[in-house]
């Protein structure tokens, strides 16, 4: 039997935690119903991706969606089109490297029955997202990285290919003349692509693939890769994934959090909303700073929010692909 004095201390313990925890919940549902975002639905199959260069990738994802296919390979048949694109500096073997010169690569993917597969610090192959994909699907692990990833790749008939194109070593040194290390918001709207699809069966995926941050510190893996920070899919619920910088992303666990904010009842604007005031909270200025995120729920409602203008993302939905701007925190 706990003793009474026992007992007084715990229940004071309980309830401090529980006030506390209380607080937290009522400064985040302060902020529901919202006067905005703006509530968006479509019927699927629906297919949206990160910033300018999501149009070409939603569009090869399209081609499978239309014709009745799987999410799964929608999102990575989509993003292989930008990891494939030699000016997106961003994403693939056209990234911006590292300080020390080296591209490395970080993407993941994510099915309807919460599989998934990621690869980080991945030097010289053009498809990240395919080798996440097999990650996935062919061993019992979630995650490689380095030149673990490197070899389960070369085994797996990927091909080693040179890497930074000319373009990007010749940024790199020019950028070696300050080696100031300075994120910039928004850059050039091409960053992470990160997508999500929702099938006609009514099956969720979403796959996110990067260079990460250019001239970061060799062996710096971001959110990207990471389930549950860069991306996050449950098909009972809906998707997520987030863009700009991944440690921001990452302390709050971003596109987890999306989901579980859904699973709550929150549409996915709202849902996005919150991550970011989550966010907010945690960082005093956040005045250069720059993260985004999109989600997709399984009824078809979608929704993105970014902490600073300029967010935005390709939604191909009722047979239509276009651009959408994201609402956004810092007015
Ligand atoms: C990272 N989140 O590596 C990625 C980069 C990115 O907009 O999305 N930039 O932190």
């Amino acid at each position: 039997m706990p003793s009474r004095r026992k007992f007084l201390w715990t229940s004071a313990l309980g309830t401090a935690l529980l006030g506390g925890v209380d607080h937290l919940v009522r400064a985040e549902n302060r902020s529901v119903p919202f006067s905005s975002p703006r509530k968006s639905a479509a019927r699927p199959p629906i297919v949206l991706s990160t910033w300018d260069h999501g149009l070409a990738a939603n569009e090869g994802a399209w081609k499978i969606l239309s014709a009745g296919g799987r999410a799964l390979d929608a999102v990575e048949a989509g993003v292989r089109v930008t990891e494939a694109d030699p000016k997106v500096n961003t994403v693939g073997l056209g990234g911006l490297p590292d300080r020390d010169g080296k591209v490395t690569l970080d993407a993941c993917i994510m099915d309807e029955n919460g599989r998934a597969g990621s690869v980080a610090f991945l030097q010289h192959i053009r498809h990240p997202v395919s080798v996440a994909r097999m990650v996935m699907e062919k061993t019992p692990h979630v995650m490689l990285v380095g030149s673990g990833a490197l070899r389960f790749a070369l085994d797996n008939g990927f091909k080693k290919e040179k890497s930074p194109t000319p373009e990007s070593e010749r940024a790199w040194k020019e950028w070696l003349k300050t080696a100031r290390y300075q994120p910039v918001v928004n850059v050039e709207n091409h960053d992470t692509i990160g997508m999500l699809a929702l099938d006609a069966k009514g099956n969720l995926a979403g796959a996110c693939t990067t260079s990460g941050l250019a001239y970061k510190m060799h062996g710096r893996v971001g959110d990207s890769p990471l389930i549950g920070a860069g991306l996050y899919v449950d098909n009972e619920v809906g998707a997520a994934c987030a863009t700009g910088l991944g440690e921001l992303v990452i302390r709050v666990v971003g596109s987890h959090l999306v989901v579980e904010l859904m699973r709550q009842g929150n549409s996915p604007a709202q849902a996005c909303r919150l991550a970011v005031e989550r966010i907010a909270r945690k960082h005093a200025d956040l005045k250069d700073l720059q993260v985004g995120f999109l989600a997709l729920g399984r009824n078809g409602e979608y929704g993105s929010y970014s902490v600073q203008r300029g967010f935005n993302y390709a939604l191909y939905a009722d047979g239509k692909n276009r651009m959408e701007n994201a609402e956004f925190h810092l007015k």
